[in-house]
């Protein structure tokens, strides 16, 4: 039988100050020790847990959606201003396992989106409020924190596309967002990110 013929409508509200959604499915805090090898600068990371510090580096509510063929999950995402060495906070970044597109809409703060194809090729688009960025399928994505207060999305993709972090864990991406004196500045990483295949 058809999984949406069964799934009644459901409805969440979003609090677009603090990306709060009431009710939520499933809600996840994300620290430092849980993001691999997302950050590149490992003795600011290691130098951070050998402190006792394991910051929160960001949060989510999922509304909750059967993990099959025709339906939707949307989850907010709270990422937390910060920096680990010279990098800014954002989320580990993923492919999705079965090439699918997502929505992305900027809720509050400021951030860049890093999207890149499995040929290495990225491009980078501006997060904020009011704003959508399209992830075509085949398209990694992460999200950084370019501001100085918290910068909250809503996502919108296939609940059955699955999430391929071991791509990103192993080859990292073509680029990162680098927080410099006047600002963030988009550094290419040649090495990175060019041969990522699909898992
Ligand atoms: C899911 C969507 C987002 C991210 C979330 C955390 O497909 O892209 O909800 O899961 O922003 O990012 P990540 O890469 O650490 O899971
Ligand atoms: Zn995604």
């Amino acid at each position: 039988m058809n999984p949406a013929e069964l799934t009644s409508p459901s409805a969440s509200t979003l609090d677009f100050a603090t990306g709060d959604m009431v009710p939520f499915g499933r809600a996840v805090t994300r620290r430092l020790s849980e993001m691999g090898r997302a950050f590149a600068n490992a003795e600011a990371v290691a130098s951070l847990l050998g402190q006792g510090q394991d910051p929160v580096i960001y949060r989510s509510f999922a509304h909750g959606a059967p993990e099959q063929a025709g339906h939707l999950a949307h989850l907010t995402t709270i990422v937390l201003p910060g920096v680990v060495g010279d990098e800014y906070y954002m989320t580990r970044g993923h492919y999705h396992l079965k090439d699918s597109a997502e929505v992305y809409l900027g809720m509050a703060g400021t951030g860049l989106m890093v999207m890149q194809a499995r040929d290495g090729r990225f491009q980078v688009e501006e997060l904020v409020k009011n704003k959508t960025v399209y992830v075509p399928p085949g398209w990694a994505h992460r999200t950084v924190n370019t501001g100085s207060q918290e910068l909250i999305f809503l996502a919108v993709y296939f609940s059955d596309a699955g999430h391929d972090y071991r791509s990103i864990e192993e080859h990292g991406f073509a680029a990162r967002v680098l927080a410099r004196s006047n600002g963030p500045e988009v550094v290419p990483v040649p090495e990175e990110g060019a041969s990522c295949t699909a898992t």
